[in-house]
């Protein structure tokens, strides 16, 4: 066998019989290499011809790919990108028709069962979870967690896949859970291109998977573009492995393994990748392999030609360096196969290709094909019965629909619908075609919109809901106590339950949530980070793929900004991007609202709803409020955000007895004051200020205002309480500490539009919010930067003068 730059060698005697085996997967995984190189130049052609948006492949990454496929091992689980359909081939994870389904954006799991036709071409994953929504065994075959876009996001996940195999070997109470691992024997295996290495998100998932040590192996397809810019415009001395040294591990210092081996080297690959993952199972060590000298035959993507940016000198090399070319005569020099034999075996790969990609586009048109004609015998019999001019439109419809040979299903939607307008006066006409058009939303309803939130029986909105119950003698304690009681007990009751974040574990939480839990459950339980938000979050999101129940902290809202692109394009969209074959419930905990200053008194609620659609964004007033949250969402599995209040942690709450078992239902909010003249829609710190000014609102004016707590910005007052109340006052404030135009907008519109409330008023809406900037510095500064009683008070006063000016006089104000 030859050798690679750092390879070593793989000399050892085999029997025959071995030779010949080994032989054998030589050429299935040539095949398999060959293969996927037709597959990209097939696709590329189906784009060139229209029938797909948009392609990107892995043409050029296919040996090292078949080469790392045989280090997989069941129960290995994959974060990767877009260049590994070559892998996900030769792992038996994806069929080039599947592949092909992919690109035509075919919306059913049965043709594309990695996103349902919703993630996009070459986003690779394996369906987790059964058509229930249950946990499938994840260790009896090779999983992928589900790809998606953003350059290096697959990296935060992986360190995640890779700690919970650490916990899954080093927590004894896990060792039953043998569905997601056995002992911990699982690695997580990374890919990543060279240039995305230059993202701060790479750095920071290396970092924390050194300080972790965690069976990570991390492969990088070095082909030293990333589009078109260069590898020394990207990294350091233009070599991520020459940077990576540092990370290297010694006999006194923990660390990484670090391999360095070429593209087109396919022995050398094959013993460097056999040979590191041995290490990193068995001592569950993070690897990086620095794969260089690879190409990219066809360019970035479908979107630009590489000549552009190639010298010629570069497109002379990649030809000779050419992986697939390499590999065949390899083989033949080797004397594992002859010119002719890999001819026939080439034929017969393109063969498969081709099957394919036929395949696919015969099931992706066939069903639309026949919508069409559906629609245009009702088109034509609608023609048939109509009159006047709006018989030769629907004519004219019925024939431009027939003359589309390759509809889309919003061509044919688009065609319903302009009958339908030609109808408007015809209804009885109209009616088979609105049927039709009704029946048909309802698919594409569930089409791309089913599975934002699980839609399981263990979906959080399911939870039985369990009162607080409340002894005579029940303590008076400080809301952290609140919070540290329910933890105590999620963490007694549950071993997958594993809490971490900064100062989470020794110090027990900035505000004292996990205080002494670290030391009652150990340090893996109750665990300290690094600085690492974004990270912090992609832990959980790892560890909860593999059935885990992770509490992850970050310390203020204010920072959730450095873990939000992993949450918005990671967490929020893992169930939806896979049509319901992932799941990640993880439990975001977090504070804010007010405390001190620019960075310490966020409330950016509208951030988060505009960004985490497909999480719950909860926002409890009080700490027995938070409790009875967290101990819905551990029962449920969706990822969900809970705001604590900064300052209530030191306020009195009586303690529940029921304290861990307890549980709040996600939208439904609570009137915490009876009126009649104005209903005040707020949550989280605000109930207080909103109380203090309804009182002095009755003192003073006898004003009588209904206040409520939302308590759950997602989902927001599903059964309908607040217009309820609008029918009653007549009258509506929304308020809260967000910038003008957040979240008392988001609530504005929840009330009025989604739920009506706007029939059912009798003066202007008003919304109450804090300034347009982030919150001063100093008690006063807090004071004119957010609402206060006062601004409250004022707000209220002035909605109810305007519908009576002789009984509230202005004040002047
Ligand atoms: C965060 C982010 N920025 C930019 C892009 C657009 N983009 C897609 S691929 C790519 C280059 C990636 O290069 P590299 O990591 O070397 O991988 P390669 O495609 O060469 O395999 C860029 C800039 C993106 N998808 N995500």
């Amino acid at each position: 066998m030859s050798k690679g730059k750092d390879g070593g060698t793989a000399t050892a005697t085999r029997s025959p019989k071995a030779e010949k085996a080994d032989h054998s997967g030589v050429l299935r995984d040539y095949e398999i290499a060959y293969m996927s190189r037709q597959v990209s130049t097939l696709a590329r052609g189906e784009v060139m011809l229209g029938r797909a948006m948009f392609g990107i492949f892995g043409d050029g990454k296919e040996v090292a790919q078949v080469a790392l496929a045989r280090a997989f091992q069941p129960g290995d689980i994959r974060s990767g990108y877009y260049r590994d359909q070559t892998l996900m081939f030769a792992l038996g994870l994806l069929t080039v028709q599947q592949f092909f389904a992919q690109l035509y954006a075919h919306a059913d799991i049965a043709a594309d069962p990695a996103s349902g036709g919703r993630g996009m071409n070459a986003h690779f994953g394996t369906r987790m979870l059964d058509d229930q929504g249950r946990w499938k065994n994840l260790t009896d075959q090779y999983q992928s967690s589900a790809d998606s876009s953003p350059t290096g996001s697959q990296m935060p996940r992986l360190l995640g896949l890779a700690y919970a195999s650490r916990l899954y070997r080093e927590l004894k109470d896990l060792h039953q859970f043998t569905q997601f691992s056995h002992n911990g024997n699982e690695i997580a295996f990374g890919t990543i291109g060279n240039a995305s290495c230059a993202e701060g998100v790479f750095w920071e998932a290396v970092n924390a998977a050194g300080v972790l040590q965690v069976p990570m192996l991390l492969s990088v397809w070095d082909d030293w573009y990333g589009i078109s810019v260069p590898n020394d415009m990207q990294v350091t001395k233009g070599s991520i492995s020459e940077l990576l040294q540092g990370f290297r591990r010694t006999p006194e210092k923990k660390g990484f393994e670090l391999e360095v081996v070429r593209g087109w080297d396919y022995a050398a690959l094959v013993e460097t990748f056999q040979r590191t993952a041995d290490v990193v199972r068995r001592n569950h060590v993070p690897a990086v392999v620095h794969v260089t000298e690879m190409t990219q035959p066809h360019g970035h993507s479908t979107s630009g030609s590489h000549e552009r940016y190639k010298s010629p000198e570069r497109l002379k090399w990649e030809k000779e360096h050419d992986g697939i070319s390499r590999f065949r005569e390899w083989i033949i020099k080797q004397k594992i196969a002859s010119a002719a034999e890999l001819d026939a075996l080439q034929e017969h790969a393109m063969d498969e290709a081709r099957a394919g990609r036929d395949g696919a586009w015969r099931a992706y048109q066939s069903p639309i094909n026949a919508e069409k004609d559906e629609l245009h015998a009702l088109i034509a019999a609608a023609a048939g019965n109509a009159t006047g001019s709006s018989a030769t439109t629907l004519a004219t419809i019925a024939s431009d629909l027939a003359a589309r040979t390759t509809p889309l299903r919003r061509e044919v939607a688009a065609a319903a619908h302009e009958a339908i307008v030609a109808l408007r006066d015809a209804p009885s006409v109209a009616e088979p075609l609105i049927q039709w058009k009704r029946a048909q939303e309802a698919l594409m309803d569930n089409r791309y919109h089913a599975e934002l939130y699980s839609e399981s029986s263990e979906s959080a909105l399911a939870v039985p809901v369990e009162a607080p119950i409340y002894p005579d003698d029940a303590p008076d304690v400080d809301g952290y106590m609140v919070l540290n009681a329910c933890f105590d007990a999620a963490l007694r009751r549950d071993p997958r339950v594993i809490a971490f974040g900064e100062d989470v574990g020794k110090l027990g939480d900035v505000n004292q949530g996990f205080v002494d839990l670290q030391a009652r459950y150990g340090e893996l339980r109750v665990g300290d980070t690094g600085i690492r938000e974004c990270t912090i979050i992609g832990q959980a999101i790892g560890m909860a793929m593999r059935g885990l129940r992770p509490i992850a902290e970050i310390q203020y809202l204010d920072y959730l900004l450095y873990a939000l692109q992993v949450m918005s394009d990671d967490l929020a969209t893992l169930r939806y991007r896979t049509r319901g074959g992932q799941k990640a419930p993880v439990i975001v905990r977090t504070r804010g609202h007010r405390l001190v200053g620019v960075w310490h008194s966020g409330s950016p609620m509208a951030m988060m709803l505009g960004s985490l659609r497909g999480m719950y964004v909860l926002v409890p007033r009080d700490m027995t409020r938070a409790a009875g949250f967290y101990n819905t969402l551990l029962q449920g599995d969706d990822p969900a955000i809970v705001v604590e209040v900064l300052n209530a942690y030191r306020v009195k709450e009586k303690l529940p007895a029921n304290i861990g078992t307890f549980t709040m239902p996600l939208g439904v909010p609570e009137i915490l004051r009876e009126g009649s003249d104005v209903t005040v829609v707020t949550y989280g710190a605000c109930c207080k200020i909103a109380l203090d000014a309804a009182r002095l609102l009755e003192e003073n004016a006898g004003v009588r205002v209904e206040v409520i707590d939302v308590q759950s910005l997602l989902p927001f007052d599903i059964n309908g309480l607040i217009v309820e109340s609008l029918k009653k006052t007549n009258k509506v404030l929304f308020l809260d500490e967000d910038v003008p135009g957040g979240a008392t907008a988001y609530m504005m519109q929840e009330v009025l539009e989604r739920q009506g409330g706007f029939y059912w008023l009798d003066s202007a809406p008003r919304t109450l919010s804090a300034a347009a900037h982030r919150a001063a510095y100093g008690r006063d500064g807090d004071y004119w930067s957010k609402p206060n009683v006062e601004t409250v008070f004022d707000a209220v006063y002035e909605i109810v003068r305007e519908t009576d000016v002789a009984r509230f006089p202005a004040l002047g104000v």
